[in-house]
């Protein structure tokens, strides 16, 4: 209250408040005060790099304005927020969706264009934010942006790592991972120096009864490590509300500690313990669907996980409310398993610190928290030691041991007669160290569990967790299948698409009720509309061979089939199936007669993506890419008909550039692998058709689209464990064009075939876990089918067309609609000036 300006003089602070512009003359006038005042550069140094900076920081005081309001109506209002807990927010660039969100993009472009500066060169100025491995992270990130432009009260809690994702360079066709430092100029964020929380790590507990006989616990000693908060604004596309991204930076702790360590003497090891505590929110682990067990991952989670509860629990205390009323007011949602530790938090803040009878904190521990799983992958699941959770986290072991005793009391109670049945639902599993299992804790302690796309969910709740739908029954599980948003994978990446969609559809309405798009079946036969519609893809096309011109410096022909496979490289994906398959396509082509060769349709097969660092087979095959297509580019019998290119260093920002640029786009992952995929939607959206397996989210996307709009192959799900099983007690025929295949890689056609024999045995002689054999021939078989379909124009328009405007179910809106109604129970709050 005393610091608030006084009624009289509110009214001289409403006239001295900064006016938004809206205009180029007003937009320059703030760029360049920019410029000159807070960068310091003049009228002689202004190169594009500062430009950016003017431009950034004139669209971010924009956003400011409206994120003060926004988060103080949020605060007046008092009704219940989303709170979305992510190690990974892979957000990319900020500037283009600022400007685009709220409507000013003509504006400064315009006032760039006087200044004489165009705006694609200030837009790549900016350094991609790349807080993220994949999927999960760009979730979260689309997430953000759906729940702010749905006027959702929600806040993103995360780590604001100094390295993201390492960049990755192709030197002599290998992967080398380079360090992504990308503070050194971060407009987009504010330090909250007052906002700091003390974390504590090791140490022991001690228990002692109270003057009432009650037991207590306290958590004492160990080191203490200083979280400050680093504030990012999220602006709602055409709407004021502008969300709070909070992401925790790490410090030594400024305690009486440190001061006497330092008074004393030891100003080295004070500035070592100063180090050590910054190297908590030093650097993302660069592995996607995947979990090693490190210590310093551990603590990440937990400095991350207490200081947003401590925020969460400060900001509920303020109100006054009861505790009870905690789970009214607060929904908290885990992405994936990696802020668990959230949960034993939770508990130990309300039995430990506020004083509450363990079933009542259990009560809305529970009632607060729903858990999202992104995976079934055994490898990616998390298990934590017991013996390092009871090194580091001592308090918190104990706790999860008196969760797992309720629990499975619990269960006993129920079905009396199961004895293996406690075994398998432990959270504790009895091996040698014993673990933690995460995911059954994160499930225990939620309300809701919910999957990524409907065969996902459904094999969750048939395989890892089946004991537990039969122990609380099958409402605790839900479906919340993924979603994109439209603003930055349609409007911001495509923007010629976007602005002949918005012509034919009486605006840009669509962008915020995506199944609007429907209404573009009625221009399906509109000969303009589609010569304009395959236009916009060739230009796209252009695009791409120009950035591939420019980082690879091969030349394609844009007006070749240009089939595309961007993600994570991952045996599970299956870029080794492409890439046998591209080298199949080579065979058969050396083998073309002349007459043969010119019924062929040219070709570009584009991959991208990185490897983790330790991934040895990963790094296998995007060696076996990068020599494949150092051999076919070059040879004089292919020409045009085939090109293998590698793109580096795949990211969000080359991801806007290639998603409108396919023709073809491959998700070919071995049935029951892949949780959802994501891309595939943004491909779609873009107007390129899919070939895929019956995984995932491509599943939900051909019941949208229809068959004849898709290219589906290989096996299904439920027949993954019996092959399996065949290649491990049989010997099994290879199929011949994939012998052929191998036998050209064993020849040493590709360079070195050492190199590549163990990817090679691990199909022909150690099982062929990811049954690119089993799916082979129908594969190439569907390949076939696409350059067939290619070749009819009109048939292929229409497929484009149909696909686009069949999309709507797939934005993100959507999703967070879902999760609001069915799992956080919240409402949006529109801005006064807003409401209908
Ligand atoms: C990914 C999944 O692999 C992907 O299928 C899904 O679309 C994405 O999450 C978003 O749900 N790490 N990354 C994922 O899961 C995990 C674990």
């Amino acid at each position: 209250v005393e610091a608030s300006i006084p009624e009289p003089q509110r009214e001289a602070w409403r006239k001295y408040t900064p006016k938004p512009f809206t205009t180029p003359e007003e937009f320059g006038n703030e760029a360049v005060r920019h410029v000159e005042t807070t960068l310091a550069r003049s009228l002689y140094n202004c190169d594009e790099t500062a430009a950016y900076g003017g431009t950034a920081l004139a669209f971010r005081d924009r956003l400011v304005l409206d994120w003060n309001k926004t988060q103080q109506n949020q605060t007046f209002a008092d009704q219940k927020r989303i709170y979305y807990l992510s190690l990974e927010f892979l957000m990319g660039r900020a500037l283009d969706n600022a400007m685009l969100n709220v409507g000013q993009k003509e504006t400064a472009t315009k006032g760039l264009s006087n200044l004489g500066f165009r705006i694609e060169d200030i837009i790549s100025q900016e350094h991609d934010a790349a807080l993220g491995n994949g999927g999960l992270g760009r979730l979260a990130a689309c997430f953000l942006d759906s729940m702010a432009s749905l006027n959702y009260p929600a806040w993103g809690y995360g780590l604001r790592y100094r390295y993201g994702i390492f960049k990755q360079e192709i030197i002599d066709g290998y992967q080398v991972e380079v360090p992504d430092y990308w503070l050194d100029f971060n407009p987009w964020e504010f330090q909250r120096h007052d906002i700091t929380v003390d974390i504590q790590f090791y140490g022991q507990v001690n228990r002692w009864q109270d003057d009432e006989g009650k037991q207590q616990c306290s958590w004492e000693g160990g080191e203490i490590v200083q979280a400050v908060a680093f504030d990012v604004p999220i602006p709602g596309y055409a709407t004021s509300t502008c969300n709070n991204l909070r992401l925790w930076g790490s410090k030594a702790a400024t305690g009486e500690f440190d001061f006497q360590k330092f008074n004393s003497g030891e100003y080295e090891s004070s500035v070592a313990d100063q180090q050590r505590a910054e190297t908590i929110s030093a650097v993302l682990y660069p592995n996607d669907n995947l979990e090693r067990g490190k210590e310093l991952r551990l603590k990440q989670q937990y400095f991350w996980c207490a200081a947003s509860l401590n925020d969460i629990v400060r900001r509920f205390k303020k109100t006054g409310r009861s505790w009870k009323e905690f789970p009214n007011q607060i929904a908290i949602q885990l992405n994936d398993t990696h802020p668990t530790l959230a949960i034993p938090e939770l508990q130990r803040i309300l039995v430990d610190i506020e004083g509450l009878e363990w079933d009542d904190a259990w009560s809305i521990v529970q009632k607060t928290f729903g858990y999202t799983n992104h995976t079934v992958l055994p490898e990616a699941l998390e298990k934590w030691s017991v013996p390092l959770m009871q090194h580091l986290l001592p308090r918190h072991l104990q706790i999860i041991y008196d969760i797992n005793l309720n629990f499975l009391q619990f269960v006993e109670r129920n079905f009396p007669k199961d004895r293996d049945l406690l075994g398998r639902v432990s959270i504790i599993e009895e091996s040698t160290p014993k673990m933690v299992r995460m995911a059954y804790l994160a499930l225990i302690g939620s309300h809701k569990v919910n999957g990524v796309a409907e065969l996902h969910s459904d094999l969750i709740r048939t395989t890892i967790f089946k004991d537990f739908v039969k122990i609380y029954g099958p409402d605790k599980f839900t479906n919340v299948t993924n979603g994109i948003t439209p603003r930055r994978w349609l409007h911001q990446a495509n923007p010629r698409l976007s602005e002949l969609i918005a012509s034919k559809l009486d605006g840009f309405g669509y962008l915020k009720d995506l199944t609007l798009l429907h209404k573009l079946e009625a221009f399906v036969d509109d000969k303009e509309f589609r010569k304009e519609f395959r236009e916009i893809k060739y230009a796209n096309k252009v695009k791409l061979a120009k950035l591939i011109k420019d980082t690879t410096g091969d030349t394609v022909n844009p007006a070749s089939l240009f089939d595309i496979q961007v993600k994570r490289m991952h045996e599970y994906k299956r870029q080794q199936l492409n890439i046998f398959g591209v080298i199949h396509r080579y065979l058969k082509i050396k083998s073309m007669s002349d007459e043969e060769k010119k019924k062929l349709v040219p070709r570009v097969s584009v991959f991208g993506g990185k490897a983790a660092p330790g991934y040895w087979m990963a790094k296998t095959v995007i060696h076996l890419i990068n020599q494949v297509g150092k051999v076919v580019n070059h040879d004089k019998d292919v020409g045009d008909l085939l090109k293998v290119i590698f793109l580096e260093d795949y990211n969000v920002s080359k991801a806007e550039i290639i998603c409108p640029a396919s023709d073809i786009s491959e998700h070919i992952s071995t049935a029951g692998t892949e949780a959802s995929g994501t891309s595939n939607m943004k491909f779609c959206l873009n107007g390129g058709l899919i070939i895929g397996t019956c995984d995932g989210a491509n599943i939900e996307i051909t019941r949208e689209v229809g068959e004849d709009n898709i290219f589906l192959f290989g096996n299904l799900a439920e027949d993954v464990e019996d092959l399996r099983h065949g290649h491990l007690y049989s010997h099994y025929q290879l199929d011949p064009d994939l012998a052929n295949v191998f036998d050209t890689i064993q020849s040493g056609t590709f360079g070195d075939a050492g190199s590549f024999s163990a990817l090679v045995n691990g199909i022909v002689e150690h099982g062929d876990y990811y049954l690119v054999s089993d799916d082979f021939a129908s594969y190439i078989k569907t390949q076939e089918v696409i350059d067939e379909a290619y070749k009819n124009v009109e048939e292929w328009t229409t497929k484009m067309i149909l696909t686009v405007s069949r999309m709507g179910f797939f934005s993100s809106d959507r999703c967070i609609d879902e999760y609001a109604e069915s799992i956080w129970n919240v409402e949006p709050l529109v801005p006064k000036d807003e409401a209908a």
